[in-house]
């Protein structure tokens, strides 16, 4: 054993979050086939060799027959994963309801829902009471396979909860939690009716962890506002108990994205962009469809920038690559309707009988397809209206080698603070600016491209996923020993 109490072996690490990084098909009564989704988390913990991780979340299917749930425990405990099991109810409520109506769109500040609030309050109660259940059933999974030693992080906003459940549970538990996307002002934070149920479940982990300064300051406002208790540099105190609070800026496994660039078949996707768009500069935006990121913003912008710009039309294409999320949610489904008329809109103004200036895709591309893409862009515009980190330009920036393109990144990203000094920052509120950036970015000399992306490149090639999951657990195993020794003194 070493001085800090951890042992030589790797220590264990459950990850809780609300997904697994799995994607699983039923493919008969007591057979499941399984899919590793390689999201930024799992390649984080992946390249960690410090931990052995295993992860705890919902598998994202309803099984609600025992043979089936033993089936598909089995399969994926193949893969280190181990399934909590949500009912259909419990997921609308819980997931559709109280996380995804109320509290993504609060934290982005868009607001809680305002229709009919009557209803609304109504509703949010029981989504509230399903919400609590639900971190209660992950507590009850984390629980049943938790071993002394064991270090528990939860994560994201699904899991405000959990930390409260857990330490219930066992006060001697190891737990921290990271929030994905941004804490907003406190302003923001005490409009929400179960603001202080919240810090306070929050609180009871030993390490709390934000992308950015601004997002940890908030939460520690929100704390010293709303509960009363006492906001220090090390995070907040209550009653001679410190909760630690800060910063953990997320990166991407830059290396994966680095080597693909290397292998045949991205090879060949890249010269066949390079066919089809010869003779044009490329314009790349990639992101989930969502409101915080601000497509139509960006689609308006560049609707400007052509009306401004007759010499570039024609010379310019911009490739908008949209994943449909929440679908079955009718806010999303009018998103994606004023997007498309956006889109037709501009094509019908600026294309010709051969070419249109925007190609839009209402899907996800598969891993060779995407880097090949990142690499043959000159110019990325990522206009998020909020965004915890956005790593879509990380992972623009590490397939950039040859190109030196330009990242046109909105101020309102967590990344702004990270690549602030080699992208454009812009307001994406402010068409006229990004219309303004995006002339910018495509006359910029090589020489001010290559300062710029070498900044960047420098940053994402080393702040890394690994070293971020790194520094987390072991600032969080250090929080747990100095808390130790102050009660001991
Ligand atoms: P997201 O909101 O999903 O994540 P982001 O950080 O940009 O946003 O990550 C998206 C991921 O999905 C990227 O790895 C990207 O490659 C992939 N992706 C997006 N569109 C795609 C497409 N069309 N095809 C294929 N892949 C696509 C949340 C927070 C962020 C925070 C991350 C990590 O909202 O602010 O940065 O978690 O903490």
């Amino acid at each position: 054993e070493r001085l800090d109490g951890r042992t030589f072996s790797r220590q264990r690490l459950l990850v809780v979050a609300n997904r697994l990084p799995v994607s699983a098909i039923r493919r008969g009564e007591d057979s499941w086939s399984l899919e590793i989704s390689a999201g930024g988390l799992v390649s984080a913990l992946l390249g960690v060799k410090e931990f052995e991780a295993r992860w705890i979340g919902w598998a994202g299917v309803n099984v609600p027959d025992e043979i089936g749930q033993k089936a598909l425990t089995k399969a994926l405990a193949e893969k280190r994963c181990i399934p909590v099991f949500l009912d259909e109810d419990i997921v609308h409520q819980y997931y559709n309801g109280y996380c995804n109506n109320i509290l993504w769109p609060l934290f982005h500040y868009l607001g809680l829902p305002q229709e009919d609030r009557l209803a609304t309050t109504r509703s949010f109660q029981s989504q509230f009471a399903a919400y609590i259940k639900a971190n209660q059933m992950f507590a009850d999974v984390v629980n049943k396979h938790y071993k002394d030693g064991d270090v528990v992080w939860c994560h994201d906003y699904h899991l405000m909860f959990l930390p409260k459940c857990l330490k219930e549970y066992n006060s001697d538990m190891k737990v921290g939690w990271f929030l994905h996307t941004p804490f907003p002002s406190s302003e923001i934070h005490r409009t929400l009716p179960s603001r202080s149920d919240l810090l306070r479940a929050v609180l009871a982990a030993d390490l709390v962890g934000f992308h950015t300064y601004d997002y940890a300051r908030h939460f520690v406002s929100a704390c010293t506002r709303i509960l009363g208790f006492e906001g220090t540099p090390e995070g907040v105190e209550d009653q001679g108990r410190l909760t630690r609070v800060a910063a953990f800026p997320i990166g991407i496994d830059s290396e994966r994205f680095i080597r693909a660039l290397e292998i045949h078949p991205v090879q060949v996707h890249i010269k066949e962009l390079q066919e089809t768009f010869a003779g044009r500069k490329v314009m790349l935006g990639v992101d989930r469809l969502d409101m915080i990121k601000g497509i139509p913003q960006k689609l308006l912008a560049f609707e400007k920038f052509l009306e401004e710009n007759s010499d570039w039309r024609g010379k310019v294409v911009l490739l908008q690559i949209a994943v449909p999320t929440r679908t079955d949610v009718p806010e999303y489904q009018r998103l994606t309707s004023q997007v498309h008329e956006i889109v037709g809109r501009i094509n019908g103004r600026f294309g010709t009988l051969t070419a249109v200036p925007i190609h839009h895709l209402d899907r996800s591309l598969d891993f060779p397809a995407l880097c090949a893409l990142y690499a043959v862009t000159d110019v990325a515009l990522v206009t998020s209206l909020r965004d915890g980190m956005n790593l879509v330009s990380y992972e623009f920036v590490a397939c950039q080698d040859l190109k030196k393109g330009v990242l046109i990144l909105s101020e309102f990203a967590g990344a702004a603070q990270s690549l602030g000094a080699g992208a454009i920052l812009v307001n994406p509120w402010n068409i006229t600016e990004v219309a303004n950036a995006i002339a910018r970015a495509l006359n910029m000399s090589p020489e001010e491209r290559e300062k710029r992306h070498w900044h960047n490149f420098t940053h994402v090639t080393t702040h890394t996923a690994q070293e971020w999951a790194e520094t987390f657990v072991s600032e969080l195993n250090d929080t747990v020993v100095e808390a130790q020794l102050r009660i001991k003194q």
